[in-house]
């Protein structure tokens, strides 16, 4: 593709800037130089790019529209007719190049002149491009002009494999297996859709996984085929290598190589193997669980030749959660889009969703932090997705960039259903970019975070009633409810006060929690009587899954204090209290706290939990099971300061390590908790040392303390109180 020569301006500001001589010393975690991101400004017509050259030259681009880089096959010719923009003459290494006259929503591809370019991969000197004396490729797409908006299109193929058995589990005598339901095909559809939806709306509407689902028709095995076994396990293909690209033109050929019968190109390729074993000790069939696997689109150029243009590409098992499986998995291939995009500095990346502080563990040696102010999962990943900017999103080189139309402007589609969500579906004004009168539609969705439930089997999933309207809404689809369910609010595009606590969504720190994010001072004794509460509000309220829980917080000159009253039949609540407010996986103040039902036969007695399958009394008294930091300058995940080794081999030299990890805190003899039980409902009440050095508290006025809060349930599912994940951040009085 040619771009409109005549309609390309150039305006260029160069600046001269010596090169340091301590430069090529520069430690990995010092800020990169130049500070400016590549693309420092892009509009429908403009774009300012910023570059750095090996060695003074002068200012040169060459620049192409197109959608594919041009290491694509088929696509080798992309730069032969690419327009050179020169700028000023006089040999620099910082170039800053403004582009004026460019298409809206329109991608470009630009290589910068740069004879002693070196690549990042010098195994691959040639990779994405390189010829000299031309860079590699990079890309830029402008925004779209007033009345649409734009935003990249991942086209993502998804394969379903939804009768695997795994033969060497199966006994002679279990029953024949039935194909799974159509009904259940599509409880795994929906679990993806829910993460595209969180993809979706925490990208600004500017990151849009456009997923096509495929299945495989077939029973397949995995083992060999056994001959006790009867004839309905019979001839029976293997099953694929998931991390294989499979063709969507021809399902059932394992072994397809491009070119593929299915010719289109795609970004992102998952796969998820249902795959079937038998429990002889429960006599049930049940669907294995696993963490997943994920290869980047580096495969694009390198790796095994029979598999190009290879997308990235996901697997897992699908006895899991696989909306979360999705999110965490695919955001690896998001990581190497980006990366690979050249987006790899310290502050121009799209975070590794490991989370973690940069050099504190030789496991991790990723030289940026990983964690910053979220949560666990999905909130970590909201966090980064919500970071990265509009400038950001449009420099991938992968995807294509797509439009809709956007009356008034607020980033939200009017009514296309090829989306996860526009305005039509979130009843909202397509006219008016604020339909509330104050405050902008685009922030009222991200008021949400729009996370579906905490990670559990997508059969045991637990939804809390405040996430089911934000999926009716956007799906069309119900979930299932009680009567009476009570949870979290949403956002309200028609009104002002979403939460309906008196506090405007303008002014509402949370807008869709009616509790006062404080931490008020009262006279508490923890004794399991909450009569001492009764003028303390609450913090957090669920009813749903057959409990009802009530969560309030407090303190005096010595302690902090939680007080739940929880109804129905649960296994356990858990506290992550996140002392600092700084983020679960920033700082030593991480604390995790688990109160749950006593085993109706040998409980392991207060400091140990029951074991998981263990039956419970639920008339019995709540028992304190745990209470251990997290502490985030551990040498290695997991960051629980349970005193226990780890052990480290250095790679290089085979050197081996071992530490002790450190207890920072006291342990659960320094928490004082009491609790009661009458009927139905059992109270927790929590006193937690402030100041002592016995607990991560170190809290006076004005001290933020943040929250998250989960019900075990006996189904083995989990309800959150809040968004999961999420923490509820709150202000010590
Ligand atoms: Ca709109
Ligand atoms: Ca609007
Ligand atoms: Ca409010
Ligand atoms: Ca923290």
């Amino acid at each position: 593709m040619i771009p409109p020569r005549s309609r390309l301006a150039v305006v260029t500001v160069v600046l001269t800037i010596g090169a340091p001589a301590a430069l090529a010393q520069r430690p990995a975690f010092a800020p990169q130089w130049p500070d400016a991101r590549a693309v420092s400004f892009l509009s429908p017509t403009t774009a300012v790019l910023n570059y750095r050259t090996a060695a003074p030259q002068p200012t040169k681009i060459q620049l192409r529209t197109g959608t594919l880089p041009a290491s694509t096959p088929g696509q080798e010719k992309a730069w032969s007719d690419a327009k050179v923009v020169e700028g000023d003459n006089r040999p620099t290494l910082v170039h800053c190049v403004t582009l004026t006259g460019l298409k809206p929503a329109t991608r470009y591809y630009y290589r910068v002149h740069d004879p002693d370019y070196k690549s990042n991969w010098p195994d691959h000197p040639e990779a994405w491009s390189v010829e000299k004396p031309w860079s590699r490729e990079y890309a830029l797409a402008t925004l779209a002009e007033p009345g649409s908006t734009s935003f990249v299109r991942i086209p993502v193929k998804v394969l379903i494999i939804p009768n695997v058995v795994n033969l060497s589990t199966v006994a002679p005598d279990a029953p024949q297996p039935a194909p799974m339901a159509p009904e259940e095909i599509e409880l795994y559809k929906n679990c993806v859709r829910q993460d595209l939806l969180f993809q979706w709306v925490n990208s600004r509407m500017r990151y849009w996984m456009d997923c096509e689902f495929f299945e495989e028709p077939e029973w397949q095995r995995l083992g060999d085929e056994r001959a006790d076994l009867p004839d309905f396990y019979k001839k029976w293909k293997p099953g694929r290598d998931l991390l294989r690209v499979f063709d969507p033109g021809d399902i059932g050929n394992h072994e397809a190589k491009p070119p593929l019968k299915d010719q289109r190109i795609w970004t992102g390729q998952v796969v998820i193997s249902c795959e079937r074993r038998w429990d002889k000790d429960k006599k049930r069939w049940f669907y294995q669980g696993s963490g997943g696997g994920t290869f980047g689109i580096d495969w694009m150029l390198w790796g095994d030749e029979t598999q190009r243009p290879a997308p990235g590409r996901s697997e897992w098992l699908g006895g899991s959660d696989q909306a979360w499986l999705m999110c965490h998995e695919f955001h690896h291939q998001t990581e190497s889009q980006y990366g690979l995009s050249g987006l790899e500095g310290e502050f121009d990346r799209m975070v590794f969703d490991h989370f973690a502080a940069k050099f504190r563990s030789p496991n991790d040696t990723w030289g940026s932090d990983t964690a910053f102010n979220h949560g666990e999962h999905w909130d970590g990943i909201a966090w980064e997705m919500r970071m990265f900017t509009d400038v950001q999103y449009f420099r991938n080189i992968f995807g294509e960039i797509v439009t809709a139309k956007d009356t008034d402007g607020d980033g939200i589609p009017d009514d296309d259903s090829r989306l996860p969500l526009d305005e039509k579906r979130l009843g909202s004004d397509a006219t008016k970019a604020a339909t509330d009168g104050v405050t902008s539609d685009m922030d009222k969705v991200l008021m949400a975070k729009w996370v579906p439930t905490t990670n559990s089997d997508l059969r045991d999933k637990v939804y809390n009633p405040g996430y089911v309207p934000l999926w009716q809404l956007a799906s069309g689809k119900k979930l299932p409810v009680e009567a009476g369910a009570a949870g979290y609010a949403w956002p309200k595009l028609r009104e002002t006060d979403s939460d309906g606590d008196g506090v405007p969504d303008k002014d509402d720190p949370y807008p869709i929690y009616p509790w006062e994010p404080k931490i008020g001072e009262a006279q508490i004794k923890a004794d399991g009587d909450l009569s001492d509460w009764a003028d303390v509000k609450p913090i957090g309220h669920v009813k749903a899954a057959g409990v009802e829980c009530t969560v309030k917080t407090a303190h005096d000159d010595k302690n902090l204090y939680y007080a739940v009253e929880i109804t129905g039949p649960y296994r356990s609540v858990m506290f992550n209290i996140d002392a600092d407010a700084d983020g679960w996986y920033v700082g030593n103040d991480n604390y995790q706290i688990v109160v749950g039902q006593p085993a109706k036969e040998n409980d392991p007695e207060a400091g140990k939990s029951p074991p998981r399958d263990a039956e419970l009394d639920q008339s019995g008294k709540p028992v304190l099971r745990q209470a251990v930091g997290h502490i985030c300058s551990n040498r290695g995940w997991p960051y629980f300061d349970e005193g226990a080794p780890v052990k480290w081999t250095d790679p290089k030299n085979k050197r081996e390590y071992e530490w002790q990890r450190p207890k920072m805190f006291g342990d659960y003899k320094d928490i004082v908790c009491a609790t009661s039980v009458s009927g139905d409902k059992k109270v927790i009440e929590i006193a937690m040392p402030n100041g002592s050095g016995k607990s991560p508290i170190q809290a006076g006025p004005g001290h933020p303390i943040g929250l998250a809060f989960y019900i075990r349930l006996v189904s083995g599912g989990q309800l959150a109180l809040y968004e999961p994940y999420t923490l509820f951040t709150m202000k010590w009085e």
